[in-house]
């Protein structure tokens, strides 16, 4: 048992690097679930529901295991028997994985390794070194070796468990990163419209108007990234509807796929913070997806859920306005990346993060804000949240210092699906100066603003801006922490004039 401990151990690392369906374990699982009839197998999945994968497993384990005794046993008349054994299942494990559907040319290579650490274990604890012998002398003075051997019986298992336990670790991170990699994504039937020329004022420390994937915020409650698989996602509509849906990673890309522009908020911003970010993404309509399940009167409230059980409620009616609320699968032409919520996520312009934008998406329930409250709305924050008109100041710096003369006062300012209309600047509580504004895709995104400002004064100034949207409401004055909705006030910079 402990020489087959060490060769499944020691079999995973080698599996994780060459690809999941390699490793003895799952290679012989699979065999099964291809071998036995469909009536077992139906019994199997009814039996043990969502665990039947892990049933599966553990069954080859324990087969494994009693397979591993009776060559023990075996071994005790002849030596030799013992490391065939172990050869044998070794075998078992090469053509299990060899003959999977799309085996790499290296699939043999774990199962190999892992019989030959398994023999070289037996061979070694069954030495006279390790002091165990063919047969057990009569009691008594075996203590001391007996001891000794199990404590390198213990080490090996302990040894094999930490390989196997990583190897299935960093094999699952591999494979949903190399499938991620694999997908090519169709054309949007419906492409995003080309950035009007201008859009960007390129501007030294202005934020660009598309942004790169490495400086995208990321905010959520995962620990560790969600590894979900496009090979078995399902997306599950329900609830409160006349007629519910379930849909593979296959069934949304054979959609109409619409492609759009559009800048994410965190809720969590404080005022001239940088948590928003912009990106060009492809998905589903979700609007088109609620016309086929009928959401029932009164259902006002989609709750969507992450596979890994976080929660968020939008409203039915905001998602049915005409406004692009997405079911995502790309990012800037390419899959959603793993952190952004692979390889399913929602994203609806106009309201804050947690009450639209659930990564790992896996279900969608229709139900009412009466009867559920998603994750943050449990912890207090509101149930409704519209993106608050912002503007911030990212030129010049805060604290910077600039020589007297022209200046180029710049920033980005927002008010997803309202649009903004206008951006005004004022220097130490003066008149306010209307910015000119960069030309926006659609009032879904960012918008860049600028102002020239001529500084003749040397000495500290207090820069301030605000922004008005287009229902013609400007930001309010009075600062608000982002607590319970979103924060409220003017960004202001102070900076020297030399
Ligand atoms: N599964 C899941 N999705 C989530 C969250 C989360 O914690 N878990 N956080 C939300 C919040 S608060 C925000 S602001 C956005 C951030 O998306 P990003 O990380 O892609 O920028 O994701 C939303 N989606
Ligand atoms: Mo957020």
């Amino acid at each position: 048992m402990v020489a087959a401990a060490a060769a499944l151990g020691s079999a995973e690392p080698v599996a994780a690097l060459i690809g999941r369906g390699t490793s003895p374990v799952v290679a012989v699982g699979l065999a099964v679930i291809d071998l036995v009839p469909r009536p077992v197998k139906d019994f199997g999945i009814r039996t043990f529901g969502q665990h039947d994968k892990l049933a599966l497993l553990t069954g080859v384990v324990v087969l494994l295991v009693l397979f591993a005794v009776g060559c023990g046993l075996v071994s005790r008349r002849r030596r030799w028997l013992g490391a065939a054994g172990v050869a044998l299942f070794g075998v078992v494990g090469i053509l299990a994985a060899v003959t999977r559907p799309g085996a790499g040319p290296l699939a043999w290579l774990p199962s190999l390794i892992g019989a030959a650490v398994g023999v070289a274990v037996l061979v070694f604890l069954a030495s006279p070194g390790a002091a165990v012998g063919s047969a057990p002398s009569t009691s008594g003075n075996t203590g001391p070796s007996r001891r000794h051997f199990l404590l390198l019986s213990g080490t090996v298992v302990v040894g094999a468990a930490a390989l196997g336990a990583t190897g299935r670790f960093l094999g699952g991170l591999r494979d949903v990163a190399r499938e991620r990699l694999t997908i090519t994504l169709p054309r949007a039937a419906d492409p995003a419209p080309p950035l009007p020329a201008g859009v960007d004022l390129r501007l030294p420390d202005l934020t660009p108007f598309l942004t790169p994937e490495k400086d995208f915020y990321r905010v959520d409650t995962a620990l560790a990234v969600p590894q979900l698989s496009t090979d078995d996602y399902r997306l599950r509509i329900h609830g409160r509807v006349r007629t519910p849906l379930t849909l593979t990673y296959a069934d949304l890309l054979d959609r109409e796929l619409v492609e759009r522009v559009i800048t994410l908020a965190c809720v969590s911003n404080e005022v001239g913070g940088e948590l928003a970010g912009t990106a060009r993404w492809l998905g589903v309509p979700l609007a088109s997806l609620l016309d086929e399940v009928q959401p029932e009167d009164g259902a006002d409230q989609i709750v969507s859920r992450s596979v890994d059980g976080w929660t968020c409620g939008t409203p039915t009616s905001v998602v049915r306005d005409g406004r692009d609320a997405l079911i995502v699968v790309g990012m800037n032409g390419r899959p959603l990346p793993i952190e952004r919520g692979y390889p399913v996520r929602m994203l609806v312009p106009g309201l804050y993060g947690y009450v639209s934008a659930t990564k790992w998406l896996v279900d969608l329930e229709l139900t009412s804000f009466a009867d559920v409250d998603p994750y943050w709305v449990e912890r207090g924050w509101k149930a409704q949240a519209p993106i608050k008109t912002f503007s911030r100041i990212d030129t010049p710096r805060p604290l910077s210092t600039s020589k007297a003369g022209p200046i180029a006062v710049a920033g980005v300012a927002w008010a997803q699906h309202r649009g903004v209309e206008r951006v005004e600047v004022r220097v130490d509580g003066g008149p306010w100066n209307v910015a000119a504004l960069a030309p926006v895709p659609s009032a879904d995104t960012w918008r860049q603003w600028r102002w020239n400002w001529d500084a003749t004064t040397p000495g500290s100034h207090t820069l301030e801006v605000r922004a008005t949207d287009r229902t013609g409401a400007t930001q309010p004055e009075r600062r608000a922490t982002p607590f319970p909705d979103g924060a409220t006030g003017w960004h202001s910079v102070v900076v020297t004039v030399d």
